[in-house]
């Protein structure tokens, strides 16, 4: 009797990347790093230190240096495993550079223009509104078309960039012939979105001049203790979720995260009580959250020849998937191959 091998599914393949501009922040960790080891269960995982992206602002180049590492040990700390997944630094994978150079030539100077993220960078750093900044997401383009990736994590403010790519991989295909894979976006479970403690009408940022307004991953319990402290509320003295409210909002949006209790739950344990009970508590449940990363963290940042091990073989895995894709690309617009 003729036997049929049945072969095993393809997981699906996601990227996702985090810019080493600065320590990432507690915004960086609930909102997207949290969700990336069931991501990696889940999925074929590629995780990249975007040290290219970084580059678009200004960097010292002895802290970019630190922090690049950094980033690298904190995805170890955060339980990404290197046999499993692809982690890797971008800028030891040449092929982003290379596919971001082409695909800035099938991309139009008028849909760049329109991008949100570049008009609120270009006034935050007018003293640096660079080309790199305008074709930042041409290069996410190609970070992602490279790993032929089928779903591409994103927060609202990713969205236009995840469009773009799907617009140019659809313009390439359909000038040639299928060559990438066109991404979708993969909506997990609602991430949070933490705003800045100084201005909670702004985005958490690692860059953000101010270390008030965010909290470090690596910031000390009695540090984190201060930051929440000092955050922004306002007069009513009420713990409640309402419009208006949004330092408290924020802060019951963070506690949510740490607890997993809801906004009705968090209502309830703080009725009666004042604002200072309520940031001693999210204070203790950030902590308590941010704990074992920390320690994890400590152990793998000191272990650089395991770092470098691991962006070494990050890099070959990557490269191979990535040049695959490049030299296609390079044949079908074409360049003569060396
Ligand atoms: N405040 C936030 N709340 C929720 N998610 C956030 N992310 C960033 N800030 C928040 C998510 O973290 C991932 C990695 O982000 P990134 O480093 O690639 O770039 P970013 O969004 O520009 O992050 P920052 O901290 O604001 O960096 P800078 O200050 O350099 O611009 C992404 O998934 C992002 O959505």
């Amino acid at each position: 009797m003729e036997q049929t091998t049945q072969q095993p599914a393809r997981k699906k393949r996601i990227l996702s990347c985090i810019q080493p501009s600065g320590i990432p922040t507690l915004g960086n960790y609930l909102g997207a790093l949290k969700n990336w080891k069931t991501l990696a269960d889940d999925f074929d995982g590629a995780f990249a230190v975007a040290d290219l992206h970084a580059i678009t602002v200004r960097q010292d180049p002895a802290k970019f240096r630190q922090q690049i590492t950094s980033v690298l040990a904190l995805l170890l700390a955060i339980g990404l495993d290197p046999e499993k997944s692809i982690l890797f630094i971008q800028s030891h994978v040449p092929a982003h550079s290379q596919l971001a150079w082409v695909l800035n030539c099938y991309t139009q100077f008028g849909e760049m223009s329109r991008m949100t993220q570049f008009k609120d960078k270009s006034q935050s750093h007018a003293d640096n509104v660079n080309v790199g900044l305008f074709a930042y997401p041409v290069l996410m383009a190609a970070d992602i078309l490279l790993y032929q990736a089928d779903l591409v994590p994103v927060g609202a403010d990713q969205k236009q960039h995840l469009e773009i790519a799907r617009d140019i991989a659809q313009r390439f295909n359909t000038l040639y012939s299928p060559t990438f894979t066109v991404p979708e976006p993969y909506i997990g479970k609602q991430g949070a979105r933490v705003m800045s403690l100084q201005d909670p009408m702004k985005k958490m940022s690692k860059s953000d001049p101010n270390p008030k307004s965010f909290i470090s991953v690596f910031d000390a319990p009695e540090v984190i203790v201060k930051k929440i402290r000092s955050a922004v509320t306002d007069s009513e003295g009420a713990v409640r979720y309402a419009d208006g409210k949004d330092g408290i909002n924020n802060l019951m949006g963070i506690y949510s995260c740490c607890t997993g209790l809801d906004y009705a739950q968090i209502e309830a344990e703080f009725q009666g009580k004042g604002y200072g009970d309520f940031k001693a508590a999210v204070a203790e449940a950030v902590v308590e959250e941010l704990r074992p990363v920390r320690e994890r963290y400590e152990r793998y940042v000191n272990d650089k020849a395991y770092l470098r091990d691991v962006a070494a073989q990050g890099a070959e895995r990557a490269s191979r998937i990535a040049d695959r894709t490049l030299q296609k690309v390079m044949k079908k617009v074409g360049f003569v191959l060396p």
